[in-house]
């Protein structure tokens, strides 16, 4: 079942059929002539897929406000209902990452039927021991996993724990942790043994995973404790991957590093060491801005990925990130946010894999700084809007989502059925 009509998106997709056959050959004939065949390229464009994050179809805030938009899902059914447009429109966000206990259900199936329903599966369950909840014993105001007290540290681990139950009867593969154990103050925390404290909780936690299910450690630099932070960057998250096991590896959230940090760099170095668990993709300008995914920064988002199919590329043992946006929405409809940034993931793969990666380990070997890079402009200042629009009209998805979305109106419509959000509330999400 889906949200939108689907003879809605045939008919605008016919109404832009012609124009774009033209610009699918005429870029046909510029890349033949580079040596590269487009239909190859659709070919791999098409199995690429990033998944939605629950908590980023409601609208987001910050600390000071949040402005809730129309229509807000109320609850995690909406949430999913939401997702499905995103997918319906676009096809390239097959899966759903759930956020415990912001999504709450009383029967998990069902949910995993409604997802099945709107053609959506589960990718990486994430659980928060970063917030207090109201039924909870004890506060992770000084910290979770790495807290000084062995009670509040089970607790944590309990809730880990209860996170992958969940988890497993939705069809996840992966837990994500991130916690924002840190300090405030200098002195204030034993580094060394708040690290230690985190890989023992952690390690119990590892030990409850399933044998096919997965780890992903996700650093980030600072926030909310702003002096220091347990998981703080790739070096401590490699350091807990390694100690923990095989299973667990280490997740890339673009906005978790310092301004002007050379992430694709971090990037190499964790394939290098078969550590990439995957990413969560947003944008930044000044810290963890949560911004869309190349909205300020595209030609960095490209370099990330020119990092992934050169891996690919040379066939990089083990090597399978999954791909996640975590974004929030504050002045935008999260819907057309999220459809946005997901294509604009698949626009960087898709200029990625025109890169001529022979010519560029000659470059490289040669030490031709100039050429090697010209290599890489090359590839992404070829605009690749056929190829997507191509994968898309292949596979029933709308030529164009953003219109086609905006002439649906769904945001209306659902606006009508659901209960207008308060407004004074403040948080990221
Ligand atoms: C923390 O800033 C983070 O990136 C983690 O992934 C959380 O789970 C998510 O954001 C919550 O918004
Ligand atoms: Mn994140």
């Amino acid at each position: 079942m889906t949200a939108i009509h689907s003879q809605l998106i045939v008919d605008k997709n016919k109404a832009s059929q012609a124009a774009f056959e033209r610009d699918f050959s005429h870029l046909g004939e510029q890349l033949a002539r580079r040596g590269i065949q487009i239909d190859q390229v659709c070919a791999q464009v098409a199995t690429f897929g990033v998944a939605l994050p629950s908590w980023g179809v409601g609208t987001g805030g910050t600390r000071f406000a949040r402005f809730p938009g129309l229509g807000e899902p109320q609850h995690v059914f909406d949430k999913i209902q939401d997702c499905g447009v995103v997918h319906q429109l676009t096809r390239v966000t097959p899966t759903v990452s759930l956020h415990i206990p912001w999504d709450t259900c009383s029967d998990w199936s069902e949910l995993r039927g409604a997802a099945q329903n709107a053609q959506l599966q589960f990718d990486a369950i994430n659980s928060n021991t970063f917030s207090d909840q109201t039924d909870q014993t004890r506060s992770y105001k000084f910290g979770s996993l790495s807290h000084t007290d062995p009670a509040t540290r089970a607790q944590a681990i309990e809730h880990n724990l209860a996170c992958i139950d969940i988890g497993m009867q939705l069809g996840s593969k992966a837990l994500t942790v991130w916690v924002g154990d840190g300090s405030n103050f200098p002195g204030q925390q034993h580094f060394r043994r708040a690290f230690d404290r985190y890989l023992e909780s952690t390690a119990q936690i590892y030990q409850a995973l399933p044998d096919d299910w997965q780890m992903f450690l996700e650093h980030k630099l600072c926030e909310p404790a702003f002096y220091s932070t347990v998981i703080q960057d790739w070096g401590s998250s490699l350091m807990a991957a390694n100690a923990l096991g095989n299973k667990a590896q280490c997740l890339v959230d673009l906005g978790h590093h310092a301004p002007n940090v050379n992430i694709e760099m971090i990037v190499a170095r964790l394939i290098a060491a078969h550590k990439l668990a995957g990413f969560h993709f947003n944008d930044s300008k000044y810290g963890d801005d949560d911004l869309d995914a190349g909205s300020v920064s595209p030609y960095r988002l490209f370099l990330v990925f020119n990092e992934l199919v050169a891996a690919a590329h040379e066939g990089v043992a083990g090597f399978n990130p999954a791909y996640m946006l975590d974004q929030s929405h504050n002045v935008t409809d999260p819907i057309e946010s999220l459809m946005c940034s997901a294509i604009q993931c698949q626009r960087s793969y898709a200029q990625a894999l025109l890169v001529n990666r022979i010519a560029l380990d000659e470059a490289q070997q040669s030490n031709d700084a100039l050429r090697a890079t010209q290599l890489l402009k090359e590839a992404f200042q070829t605009d690749v809007d056929p190829i997507l629009e191509h994968v898309r009209r292949s596979q029933g998805a709308a030529a164009d989502p953003l219109s086609t979305y905006r002439a649906s109106g769904y945001r209306q419509s659902v606006a009508r059925s659901r209960k207008r959000s308060p407004s004074t509330a403040s948080g990221i999400v």
